[in-house]
């Protein structure tokens, strides 16, 4: 249902959302059966004329199972969202598939710098390509990043591909994903990073392999921006 919204545009987006639809589904039917019972009691237990209140005091097994029966079942429900949680987030945070390209990823006070491998598909080569604020990858293709920040704290959010990871001074942070649709899609920053955090928007473009070798060719390489490379450029598998 999230996609109706958000496209679901990295390999794992999917099992993301349907961890969400899970929790929503849980939780949902508890709300409702709670809401149920509520206004059952209160029906039932309304005031009548003639019919004078009781003082329960819910210490006999017989009552104190109304309250621990539901709290076994949130238990076993707890555990099988506990149990999910962490397949996915194994997939997305732990694994880490094999590379076919890597991508550096500088965040700054208030920008975004991407560092492209280039047409040799390596970093650090003389074909580099840098740009500012817009991402450039080749559909089906598995990017590790590598994620740096120049200054302060920031996230990485892309919500169509449901991946999130902040950036922070001094490490490199290497995390995964591959594209899955052709398209444009919105990069945020999501950890408040100073007065010009809301202006630090971006662009992710995913290209088809014809067209993103054809970009590669036009692409200005900007070695001005050879400089923005953080002196901490460790490719330790950080996390
Ligand atoms: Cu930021």
């Amino acid at each position: 249902m999230i996609s109706w919204y958000v496209t679901q545009a990295s390999s794992y987006a999917a099992d993301v959302d349907d961890l969400f639809l899970l929790i929503a589904l849980i939780v949902g039917a508890f709300f409702l059966a709670a809401e149920f019972v509520l206004f059952w009691l209160i029906v039932k237990f309304r005031a009548r004329p003639g019919v004078k209140a009781r003082y329960v005091t819910g210490e006999k097994t017989s009552e104190t199972k109304w309250v621990s029966y539901p709290h076994y079942l949130v238990l076993v429900f707890d555990i099988i969202l506990v149990a999910a949680a962490l397949r996915v987030w194994n997939d997305v945070k732990i694994d880490l598939p094999p590379a076919e390209e890597r991508v550096r990823i500088i965040a700054q006070q208030w920008a975004w710098t991407f560092v492209h491998a280039g047409p040799d598909g390596r970093l650090d080569t003389a074909d580099d390509i840098r740009t500012v604020n817009v991402l450039n990858l080749q559909v089906n293709r598995l990017y590790h990043f590598e994620l740096h920040s120049k200054d302060t704290l920031h996230s990485f959010s892309v919500p169509a591909f449901r991946l999130k990871q902040d950036a922070v001074p001094g490490r490199a942070i290497v995390g995964w994903f591959r594209p899955t649709v052709t398209g444009e899609f919105d990069i945020q920053c999501a950890e408040l990073c100073g007065i010009g955090h809301g202006l630090m928007p971006a662009r992710v473009r995913i290209r088809s392999a014809a067209a993103q070798a054809a970009w590669m060719e036009t692409a200005p390489r900007m070695p001005q921006l050879a400089a923005v490379t953080p002196a901490v450029s460790n490719t330790r598998a950080e996390r």
